[in-house]
């Protein structure tokens, strides 16, 4: 089975992104959806599909992917006043690229809790 989604495409420059970091183990590239003023995803070339992949191998990976986004928040300035970073799993974590990502927000304040509160009242 492939693992191969439109983030391969992406890595291998087959379809354009705005990107704004890559080393030999990651790319950064704005959200085509952006829900901040500052909205980028920042991914493993390897394709991880989603956080339950994650094992003793490609572990260091993921830590790399936070430090992506610590030099990205210095770079853009975001480091003092804070942001946000954050990786949805699955249907209820509001997964719909299965190939890991950070989504990195910024530019605003966060609210919190990040949904919509849908559950009924037990009676
Ligand atoms: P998630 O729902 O956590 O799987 O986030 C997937 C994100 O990927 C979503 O915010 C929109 C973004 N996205 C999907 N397709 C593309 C694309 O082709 N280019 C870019 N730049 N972003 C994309």
């Amino acid at each position: 089975m492939s693992n191969e989604t439109i983030f391969t495409k992406i890595i291998n420059k087959e379809i354009p992104a705005d990107i704004v970091y890559e080393d030999d183990h990651a790319l950064a590239f704005r959200d085509i959806n952006p829900q901040a003023p500052f909205h980028v995803l920042i991914i493993p070339k390897q394709a991880i599909a989603t956080i339950n992949d994650i094992n003793l191998e490609n572990r260091e990976l993921v830590g790399h992917l936070y430090y992506v986004a610590a030099q990205l928040a210095k770079e853009y300035q975001f480091a003092e006043n804070g942001y946000r970073v954050v990786m949805n799993c699955n249907n209820d974590g509001g997964q719909t690229v299965f190939h890991i990502h950070l989504h990195m927000l910024a530019g605003k304040a966060m609210g919190w809790p990040p949904y919509t509160n849908t559950l009924k009242q037990q009676d």
